[in-house]
């Protein structure tokens, strides 16, 4: 037998991208390790991907391109050649082009996260063929947008540094499920004395691990941030020296925060006084004093109405304090743009054709967009639907509208995944793609800071082939002839950090395969001495740039699209909040059909609060109905304080066809969007609930 380990990364959304040592026997992947070379890996995965020889190996593994022969969503298909399949496609894609190219769409989005098979070859031939572009809003795009207006740029504190520091706010995340070795590094904080402090509407794990947990109403964490930027100035827990060097705005930040006293926060966020007031002192007193105060802002809290307003309020709290003028201070959104990656030369926009501009959909509302007909604004009618990386009958909101797209018969659809997921079964051709043991990526991140090259550790299983591949066929098949199409996946890798920067001096990818990993030539703590990444080189409290783009240039207070107190009206009828944050043994909508993951999360919940429950003769184990005017699912309900009141939570993203009713979560959720950069508002629902 010959046993050979192989250096891997973990392709999947979390902001951990851990470092994968592959055990290879006779061929056959047998067993999948963190490597405990790699500073933040540290040798530990999470349960869901010590099981990845699990999923790879599935019994339900797609090995062979398949058609569909019942209707669509019912998932009868039989299987054909990867010949037939291509040459289908692109005379369909080929007949649509003729007319009208923009009536072609890609729609995909982090099943893997490499930037070889994610948007690179795909991205090239979309370009290419002139296709609508996809805007791919789904995460985190209004976080994204208000951290950039504040500091400039999605970099921030070192994951690495987290557990030198002495105060930690978790604010809106729950690393315990979804970034495990940031929490890791809050652990040894903890355990050096620091204090940990939740700011979430649910008692997650994490937050019931954390000294403190201020249970906020959903999608009022910006009124939070003007309270304590009304404290910090009220007591005088400033550095002046650090807002008068490296801080725009300050005056008017002053007089803005003077309208949020803490009793008025209080009401709003259904907090007490005492809650701000404390936090405030807390995280001013020990920043002054020169320890290391972390904040840890996740995507949670962005996900409703005001949350790039949110994302971007907290991001001021740093430079009042002077948080920044050490590694361990300082607030972590995202790692991405530390990242010098080479846009230009992976997805080649110079391929597309000047002459139309083209034209862009938002991924949040497929739905609506999928039954939209041709129109002057529109354009044409969406015509065909490339699926990749993505379930979006699953994942994206209003879910009976997707349905409802999806299902049209006039609708062309191809899906590439590795399972027949809820969107195969729409599809009209199914391709099997391989999974990250099987292919070659390169991987930037967004929770750490170094670069990972992912090796191929087995032939690919049945007649899957790598995305790029797919994209290459159909490329020559459509008579593209471009030598982009002809590039291997190792030339695509090769080219996908900018060597020419900075951080990314030493990139080579034929030794960075070999040893897997290799940090980004960075600070470790980037704003010590100011030097912003935005116009004025400085932290933005008052930002020109948002006034230009039509928002409030001050910190602001946006209300929920649907709350009780902003719509009493809609709050009558469906009184209760309800948000469906991710389950621990899910990612996103991946791994619901590894049965022993399922089988840990058991069937879909609802949480809610005893007096809500009692209130609808409710107790746990009851079958209850969660409904709105835009859909209903079923669940079994928890009855837990962890809810606040006025709150249900369903942990998510079920499979639709492995739930009792074929539902989930996302046929309560609404289209509507956040305010900046077009981001969904899962969180942002109200709905009403009975028992079955
Ligand atoms: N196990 C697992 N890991 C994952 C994922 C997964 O599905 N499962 N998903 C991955 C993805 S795609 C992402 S984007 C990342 C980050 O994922 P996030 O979506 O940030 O998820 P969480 O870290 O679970 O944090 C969400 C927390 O925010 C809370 N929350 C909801 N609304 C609000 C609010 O209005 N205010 C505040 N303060 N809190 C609120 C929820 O109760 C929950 O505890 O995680 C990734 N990691
Ligand atoms: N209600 C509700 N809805 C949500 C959220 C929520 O918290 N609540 N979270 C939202 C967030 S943060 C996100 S990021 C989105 C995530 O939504 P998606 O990005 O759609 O994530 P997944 O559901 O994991 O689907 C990814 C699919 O890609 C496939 N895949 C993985 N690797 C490959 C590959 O190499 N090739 C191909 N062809 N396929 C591959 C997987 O098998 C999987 O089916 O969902 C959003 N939807
Ligand atoms: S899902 Fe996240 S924690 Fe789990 S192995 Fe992948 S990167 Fe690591
Ligand atoms: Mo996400």
């Amino acid at each position: 037998m010959t046993t050979t380990t192989v250096r891997a990364v973990c392709p999947h959304d979390c902001p951990d991208t851990c470092a994968l040592l592959v055990t290879v026997e006779d061929g056959v992947a047998t067993a999948v390790r963190g490597d405990p070379d790699h500073p933040t890996t540290a040798g530990v995965l999470c349960t869901k991907v010590s099981r990845y020889t699990e999923r790879t190996y599935h019994p339900d593994r797609l090995l062979h391109p398949l058609k569909r022969v019942g209707p669509k969503g019912a998932g009868k298909f039989v299987r054909i050649s990867w010949d037939e399949a291509i040459d289908t496609i692109a005379t369909r894609l080929g007949g649509i082009a003729a007319t009208n190219p923009q009536a072609i769409l890609p729609y995909s989005y982090a099943g893997t996260m490499g930037l070889v098979q994610g948007e690179a070859m795909a991205s090239r031939f979309f370009n290419r063929l002139g296709a609508s572009h996809l805007e791919r809003t789904i995460c985190a795009a209004a976080g994204g947008a208000g951290y950039k207006y504040t500091i400039g740029a999605r970099v921030g504190m070192d994951t690495e540094q987290f557990q030198n520091a002495k105060l930690i706010l978790i604010w809106g995340g729950n690393p315990i499920a979804s970034n495990l070795h940031l929490w890791m590094r809050v652990q040894e904080a903890k355990r050096n004395g620091a204090k940990l402090i939740a700011i979430d509407p649910y008692r997650s794990l994490t937050a019931e691990k954390c000294h403190q947990h201020i249970a906020l109403l959903p999608g009022t964490d910006a009124a939070l941030a003007l309270g304590l930027m009304h404290v910090l100035i009220a007591d005088n827990l400033l550095d002046h020296d650090y807002i008068a060097h490296h801080t725009l705005g300050f005056e008017q930040l002053r007089e803005r925060a003077a309208e949020w006293p803490p009793e008025r926060v209080a009401e709003v966020c259904g907090i007490t006084a005492g809650e701000v007031v404390g936090l405030a002192r807390e995280y001013g007193t020990s920043a002054l004093r020169g320890e290391g105060v972390a904040i840890r802002v996740n995507y949670g809290l962005q996900r409703v109405h005001g949350g790039g307003m949110a994302v971007r309020n907290i991001t001021c709290l740093p430079a009042l304090v002077g948080a920044w003028r050490i590694a361990a201070g300082g607030v972590q959104l995202s790692t991405s743009d530390s990242f010098p990656k080479n846009k230009a030369a992976l997805e080649r926009p110079d391929l597309s054709s000047n002459d139309t501009p083209v034209r862009t959909i938002n991924m949040s509302t497929i739905g609506d967009d999928l039954l939209r007909d041709a129109s002057p604004e529109f354009g044409p009618k969406i015509a065909a639907l490339i699926v990749y990386n993505s379930n979006p009958v699953a994942v994206a909101p209003e879910s009976g509208k997707v349905m409802q797209g999806f299902a049209r018969e006039d609708l062309f659809t191809v899906v590439l995944e590795h399972f027949q997921t809820d969107t195969a079964d729409y599809a009209d051709i199914v391709l099997p793609a391989t999974t990250q043991l099987e292919h070659v990526d390169v991987h930037s991140t967004y929770g750490h800071l170094y670069m990972m090259a992912n090796n191929a550790a087995i032939a690919p299983l049945g007649e899957a082939k790598p995305n790029t591949e797919f994209f290459r066929l159909l490329a020559a098949r459509m008579g593209f002839d471009d030598a982009c199409f002809s590039d291997s996946d190792d030339a695509i890798a090769s080219n996908a950090f900018d060597k020419t920067h900075v951080h990314a001096i030493h990139f080579d990818w034929n030794s960075l395969k070999r040893t897997g990993w290799q940090k980004l030539v960075v600070p470790d703590a980037p704003f010590a001495n100011g030097g912003f990444p935005t116009l004025s080189g400085k932290c933005e409290f008052y930002s020109a740039q948002m006034l230009a783009d039509g928002f409030d240039p001050l910190p602001a207070y946006i209300a929920p699209h649907e709350s009780v107190a902003s719509n009493p009206v809609l709050g009558k009828k469906y009184p209760l909040a309800m948000i469906s944050p991710p389950a621990r043994n899910f990612l996103n909508s991946s791994f619901v059909n590894v049965t022993s993951l399922r089988a840990t999360e058991g069937e879909p919940h609802l949480d809610m609060h005893p007096a809500d429950a009692a209130q609808r003769q409710i107790v746990s184990g009851d079958t209850v109905r969660i409904f709105n005017e835009r859909g209903s699912f079923e669940a079994k309900a928890r009855v837990t304080d962890r809810a606040r009141q006025g709150l249900v939570v369903g942990l998510s993203i079920w499979w639709k066809k492995m739930a009792a009713d074929g539902k989930n979560a996302n046929e309560v959720t609404s289209q509507r969007l956040t305010d900046m950069a077009g981001g969904p508002t899962f969180y942002d629902v109200l709905v009403e609930v009975e028992k079955q």
